[in-house]
């Protein structure tokens, strides 16, 4: 595959960007913190997301690597974010950043986000990592030790794409997570008026189940104020979408940020 072969040289020319998609605190409109979202810039083909490069690179062991330079470019622009915005207010920006099956696999996780926050004087509490569902669900108790470690230094880890599996909800005890990332599909029903009860009831009960369990729950895929007020009545923490702004380069989200401060 020539996508695969033209991985490695990718990392080394610098083509990879980041872009970040706001997430906002759904009672007060605020803008919390951002998701990392990595794109290649390919010479020929152009702009591709994650969809079409993070396979390959899962597949190759480059998302290691790849996974690092992701996690050091989002740790220091969470420290820019943080000195240009004050960084000790009450709510200071945070990032987000997915993480892999492989990276979680991969022996030097920890040591190495541990490097990257100490080597960016940020701290711990400013990362939240996302693995999705699916990736720790029937994990091995080898997989989430590194994520126990990290939640117990203060990282903040997300299950992401929730509500995708088939998750055996009396799993999340075991698991050190601290967020849940309800599914865009969700978001997506409410779309349609009226939003299938059915649909509402399960999220209603999603996020008692998760507040009952300490977890804070964010929502993706969030088109539309009509959308965004549902979800905020359904007692839904944060959210992400389109509605706010879509993924874009750092800046933006600093004005965002500064917009509604
Ligand atoms: O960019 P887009 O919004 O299309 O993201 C598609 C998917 O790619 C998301 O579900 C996200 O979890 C994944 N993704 C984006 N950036 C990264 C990354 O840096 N690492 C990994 N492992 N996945 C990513
Ligand atoms: O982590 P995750 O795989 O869910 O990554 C988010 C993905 O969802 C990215 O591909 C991003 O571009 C996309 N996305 C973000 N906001 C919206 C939205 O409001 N609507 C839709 N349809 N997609 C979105
Ligand atoms: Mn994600
Ligand atoms: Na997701």
């Amino acid at each position: 595959h020539g996508l695969t072969t033209a991985l490695p040289a990718a990392l080394d020319r610098g083509e990879f960007f980041i872009e970040y998609q706001p997430l906002v605190h759904l009672g007060d409109g605020s803008v919390r913190g951002a998701e990392a979202l990595v794109r290649w810039l390919h010479p020929q083909h152009g702009v591709l997301g994650p969809d079409r490069f993070i396979p390959l690179a899962e597949h190759t062991g480059l998302i290691v690597p790849l996974g690092r330079w992701v996690l050091e470019q989002s740790v220091r622009q969470a420290r820019e974010w943080r000195e240009r915005h004050g960084g000790d207010t009450a709510a200071p920006l945070r990032i987000n950043v997915n993480l892999s099956p492989c990276q979680l696999r991969h022996p030097g996780l920890v040591q190495d986000t541990v490097e990257i926050l100490e080597h960016e004087g940020v701290a711990p509490d400013a990362l939240c990592l996302e693995v999705t569902e699916s990736a720790l669900i029937g994990a091995e108790d080898e997989v989430l030790e590194p994520l126990h470690r990290l939640a117990e230094m203060g990282v903040d880890i997300a299950l992401d794409d929730f509500g995708t599996g088939y998750s055996n909800l009396a799993n999340l005890r075991r698991l050190p997570v601290s967020a849940l990332k309800l599914d865009r599909s969700f978001t997506q029903s409410m779309q349609r008026f009226p939003a299938d009860p059915v649909d509402l009831k399960i999220v209603e009960g999603i996020v008692a189940l998760a507040h009952s369990l300490d977890l804070a729950v964010t929502v993706e895929g969030v088109e539309t104020g009509a959308q965004a007020e549902q979800l905020r009545i359904l007692g839904c923490d944060t959210a992400q979408g389109w509605y706010y702004a879509r993924p874009g380069p750092p800046e933006r989200l600093h004005e965002l940020a500064l917009a509604d401060a």
